[in-house]
This record gives structure tokens, C-alpha cells and sequence, in this order.
């Protein structure tokens, strides 16, 4: 039986969303996040990064998001939520399932961390690393990250979806950093990026994953 170690209000979401999808049976432990939102020690126990989602299967453990999602494709897939081996759409989804943690998520890590700078800074330098950090952000953070979502804007195209006719593995992976792109600039002049999100959150198995992990600020 996998076990999925769920961290709350993570992108581990997508992996119990990717077993609903495929009907495989699985277990979740959930892990609560510290109150500086770190994930707690317990996590280190089971792979020594401590981070989550990971994958126990017997004793196998697998760690990282896209990881995860090809070893539960290649036992339980099937050929399910992924384009045939070999097209431009296959490539698309590997693609998209490396990009999602290798290039989306990074300015989205690297905006909040500029925004926590300030706030857990002294309080007599707190005004002059607010400014700093605005600037950092102005001039290196919002632009990469405009470049990522006209991307993503441009990538669901005529279909609708990440790779192909109908939906994978691929827009399962990328629906962490549209998620939370979402939550900080919204989708006013995106509309096909509002419009995947609001197909992604009515589908019964990815309610039921929600279901599964807990609360999830993101959907
Ligand atoms: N690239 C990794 C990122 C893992 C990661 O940073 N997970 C976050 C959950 S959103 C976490 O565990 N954060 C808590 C911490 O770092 O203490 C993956 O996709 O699995």
C-alpha cells in the first residue's frame, strides 16, 4: 500500500488529487505545519530532507513532487494522464512536469521570502529592507514571474490543457504554481488560467483528494 506523508496547505495536494484520478488505493499521513510554517521534525524521520510530499511504498521511499508522480505512473498508470509515449504532446507533459518545481515555483518562492525579509527584520530596519526588497522584487521577481504566466496563459491554448487534448499528469503537476499565482496577483486578464482552475477544482476526484488531506488554502 503507498503511503502519501501529506504536509497541510502544501503542494503534496497534487499527488492525493493524481491517486483519485487514477483510483489507486493509498494511505495519508498528514504532518501539520510549525508556526513558522515549516514542515515539523517528524517529517525528517521518513526522508532526511523533511520536506513533503513523500512517497512510502514497502521500503521504498521517494521524495520530490515530479518524482513521485512518474514512479505512481509507471506502477498504476497504465497509460492513463499521459499523452502516447514518443508525440509533441508526451514531450510537453515531461516537460511541464520537470518545469512546474524546476522553474515555476522559484520566483514564487523567491517573492514571498522578499516579503517575509522586512517583517521578521528589527524594527529601525524594517522601513529601509521594506524599500530594498520592493525594489528587488519590482525590478527581478514581477517580471521573470509575468514571463512564467503569460507561459502558462499561452500554453493552455485552444485546448485548455498543459499538454495536449485532454487533461495529464502535466496539468496536475502545474496546478500548484497556478494555484498559488492565483492566490497573489488573481487571473483578471488570464482567462484561460481562471478557467483551468475553476474545471481543476470541480472534479470529483480532485475534491475527494481534498477530502483526504486536510485543509488546503489554495482551491
Ligand atoms: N521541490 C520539492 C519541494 C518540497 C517542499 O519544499 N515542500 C514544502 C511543502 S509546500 C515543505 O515541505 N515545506 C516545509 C519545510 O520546508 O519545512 C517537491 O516538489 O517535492
Amino acid at each position: 500500500m503507498i503511503t502519501i506523508h501529506h504536509l497541510n496547505n502544501s503542494r503534496s495536494q497534487r499527488i492525493l488529487w493524481l491517486l483519485e484520478e487514477l483510483g489507486v488505493p493509498y494511505e495519508v499521513k498528514r504532518y501539520e505545519r510549525t508556526r513558522d510554517l515549516q514542515a515539523p521534525k517528524e517529517l525528517k524521520a521518513v526522508h532526511r530532507l523533511g520536506k513533503s510530499p513523500v512517497l512510502t511504498d514497502g521500503e521504498r521511499t521517494v521524495a520530490e513532487t515530479g518524482a513521485i508522480v512518474e514512479y505512481i505512473l509507471a506502477g498504476h498508470g497504465d497509460g492513463r494522464l499521459m499523452p502516447p509515449p514518443g508525440t509533441d504532446d508526451y514531450w510537453a507533459a515531461r516537460q511541464f512536469l520537470h518545469y512546474a518545481e524546476g522553474s515555476a515555483m522559484p520566483p514564487l518562492f523567491l517573492m514571498l521570502v522578499l516579503q517575509m525579509i522586512p517583517d521578521r527584520a528589527p524594527f529601525f530596519a524594517k522601513p529601509i529592507l521594506k524599500a530594498s526588497m520592493q525594489k528587488v522584487d519590482a525590478l527581478l521577481v514581477r517580471p521573470q514571474l509575468a514571463l512564467h504566466l503569460d507561459h502558462w496563459e499561452a500554453s493552455l491554448g485552444e485546448t485548455g490543457w498543459f499538454a495536449g487534448p485532454e487533461m495529464t499528469a502535466a496539468d496536475i503537476m502545474m496546478s500548484f504554481p497556478v494555484e498559488a499565482a492565483a492566490q497573489r496577483f488573481g487571473y483578471e486578464d488570464r482567462p484561460k488560467l481562471r478557467d483551468f482552475l475553476l474545471r481543476i477544482h470541480e472534479r470529483p476526484a480532485y475534491r475527494r483528494g481534498l477530502r483526504r488531506g486536510g485543509p488546503y488554502a489554495y482551491a
